[in-house]
């Protein structure tokens, strides 16, 4: 395994050469990526051992999903390329959900699969595991290359690394059949073969004429509004974005994976009065957010709109990458295309010269409202926050985790699930950029263990995992992961017994439960236990908060969990409104 015997040449020299394997550990590393997250199995197992024997991490998962899912977080967290190996047609179709939904989330991730021989694949004479997987792949990801030759090896990492970090960030599929592993070749040619990319992700400057549309359209505005979405933390521009706010002093909204982008507690959020900012502004500068489901596609009664599809009378400025963004559901005013790097320091440089320090604050009664507002929701969230039921429901619970946050502002917030997601994202403040990772433009659940492990094999720094009880179930096995790996990760379950709520019944009193509850009194904690984590079973505040605080002192893998009120949640949490209603009538 791993070593390649020198071969004598005709000539009698010894001819020092390579192979598949090392070429393809060999082009990853001259790229700078370290780390694999993956599930060994054929054609892919020595693979992930030559891997290790020459320095690079390999995590190894229970589930293809959830190295999936970390690779994607770990390429948004990085801006480099996560990669997730599997094996092939199975192995693949499980990495391949990640795939599409790190396309959907713009996040840069490479899924690598070793896949069966192509001439019975493509004959459809019956491989071990025989799938078409490139041609499956296609239409889910941003690009699919296949390398069939050694020699190629260097030109299909490049290409893989290119499409995923360029423009638009996106997922790639890379198909390497069983056979190229083992194909030899001169290892001296094969090191000249390979490309260490340069300048992967390239500037996108914005036309200054779209600047000047932008500033000449901030500049009129009486009631502006700028929208922080998760292309803006994915940039990592992070101080010329929180300088373009505070010189202009226009409130924002932060979309929820661009909380902390700027401290959630800063004077100009107007989180807390989204429902008013979002009808009443006039000017809406969009920064790295799409105008989806997530913001009501632009229009309708959340915008101002007279009915549901209505649009509002607001202006649009939209900062994106992608050209083809901009109109996809709204006319964009003043598109403004390139990084968000560049946009936002063009923008800057263009406040300057145009009005120096000058720049007037928008209208003291846009911000007087919006103040108003916020305020009332933050007393109205202060007074809810403050109750101790008995017993504990989603509120009181968060609250001991809010605290827990603003003590460890470095941690890292996974959060999933419905009521778990919703109420976590207005309660538990974020003080820092890229440290709230959820389940995205998707809303999918599944992302929990996967992201928690890569949140702390990339940064180092303690992460903490909100999660549903019907969400942890998605990923749970990876509990074992986070043992083997002794990862800082303290997760905490919001037990209610079931989907949304555990006091669904079953209709017609049969034996079956109904289908959205789960076993009562369910022992999460124990799951951690036995593979040598620390399990806490916790029934009220004080004891969650100790259960916390103890996970974020020892580092140890944690799973604590937190039984709540059976009858707390609501179906769907915040967006009840997706479910279609029955329209038969007796
Ligand atoms: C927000 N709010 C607050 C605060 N933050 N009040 C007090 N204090 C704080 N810190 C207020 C905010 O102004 C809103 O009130 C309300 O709380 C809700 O805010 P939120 O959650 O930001 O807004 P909303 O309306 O829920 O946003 C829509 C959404 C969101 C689609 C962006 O629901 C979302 O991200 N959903 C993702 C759901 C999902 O993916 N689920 C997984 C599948 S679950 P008002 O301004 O008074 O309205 C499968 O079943
Ligand atoms: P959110 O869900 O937070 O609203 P979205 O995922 O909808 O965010 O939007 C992210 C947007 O950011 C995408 O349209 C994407 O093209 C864009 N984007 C991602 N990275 C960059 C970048 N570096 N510069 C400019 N735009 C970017």
């Amino acid at each position: 395994m791993g070593t390649v015997e020198p071969q004598v040449a005709q000539s009698g020299d010894v001819q020092e050469v390579t192979d598949g394997f090392h070429l393809v550990i060999d082009a990853l590393k001259l790229n700078g990526i370290d780390t694999i997250f993956g599930l060994p199995g054929i054609p892919i197992t020595d693979f992930t051992r030559m891997a290790q024997a020459a320095g690079m991490r390999v995590i190894s998962f229970r589930h293809e999903q959830n190295a999936g899912n970390a690779a994607a977080i770990a390429g948004f967290m990085t801006q480099k390329p996560g990669i997730c190996l599997t094996v092939s047609a199975p192995g693949f179709l499980n990495g391949l959900t990640a795939l599409a939904n790190a396309t959907v989330n713009c996040f840069p991730m490479i899924l690598i699969s070793g896949s069966s021989e192509r001439e019975i694949v493509d004959l459809q004479q019956g491989d071990y595991e025989e799938m078409d997987q490139l041609a499956i792949a296609k239409p889910l990801c941003k690009a699919a290359f296949r390398v069939l030759h050694a020699e190629d090896i260097g030109v299909g990492i490049a290409r893989a690394i290119r499409a995923a970090v360029s423009g638009r960030p996106g997922g790639v599929y890379l198909d390497l059949p069983a056979k190229l592993f083992a194909q030899t070749m001169d290892a001296e040619a094969g090191k000249k073969s390979l490309i260490k990319v340069v300048d992967p992700a390239p500037k996108q400057i914005p036309g200054t004429d779209a600047v000047k549309r932008a500033v000449d359209l901030l500049k009129g505005a009486k009631k502006p509004l700028i929208v922080l979405g998760k292309g803006a933390a994915y940039a990592q521009a992070d101080a010329d974005i929180r300088d373009l706010i505070e010189r202009t002093g226009i409130p924002y909204l932060p979309m929820s994976m661009a909380k902390g982008l700027l401290p959630d507690t800063h004077e100009q959020s107007a989180a807390a009065a989204r429902s008013y900012v979002l009808a009443e502004a006039d000017v809406v500068m969009l920064v790295g957010a799409r105008l989806n489901w997530l913001l009501s596609h632009g229009k309708g009664k959340t915008w101002g709109g007279t009915d549901h599809k209505a649009w509002g009378d607001q202006k649009f400025i939209q900062i994106d990458i992608s050209p083809q963004e901009i109109d996809s559901n709204v006319r964009i005013d003043a598109p403004l295309v390139g990084d968000i790097g560049s946009c936002v320091s063009a923008l800057l440089a263009a406040i300057d010269s145009n009005a120096g320090s000058s720049w007037a604050k928008p209208p003291a009664d846009w911000l007087r409202a919006i103040a108003e507002r916020k305020d009332k929701n933050l007393a109205k969230m202060a007074e809810t926050l403050a109750k101790d039921p008995t017993p504990m429901n989603f509120h009181s619970a968060l609250n001991v985790v809010r605290d827990i946050i603003k003590a460890n502002p470095d941690a890292i917030l996974v959060n999933e699930g419905a009521n778990a997601l919703d109420f976590t994202r207005s309660i538990v403040d974020m003080y820092k950029p890229r440290k709230r990772l959820d389940v995205g433009t998707w809303g999918v659940m599944g992302i929990g263990m996967g992201f928690s492990v890569a949140a702390a094999v990339v940064s180092g720094q303690p992460v903490i995992a909100i999660e549903g009880d019907s969400a942890f179930g998605f990923s749970g096995m990876e509990v074992e992961t986070l043992c083997r790996y002794d990862l800082p990760v303290c997760v905490v379950i919001f037990n209610n017994n079931g989907v949304y709520r555990g006091t669904d019944v079953n209709p017609t009193g049969g034996p079956d439960v109904a289908p959205t509850v789960f076993v009562k009194g369910a022992r999460y904690d124990k799951l951690m236990e036995a593979f040598g984590g620390v399990g806490a079973h916790t029934t009220t505040p004080a004891e969650l908060r100790k259960a916390m605080e103890e996970a974020i002192r020892s580092r140890k893998p944690t799973l604590i969990n937190a039984v709540i009120d059976e009858a707390a949640g609501t179906e769907s949490g915040r967006i009840t409104s997706l479910n279609p209603t029955s329209g038969k009538k007796k």
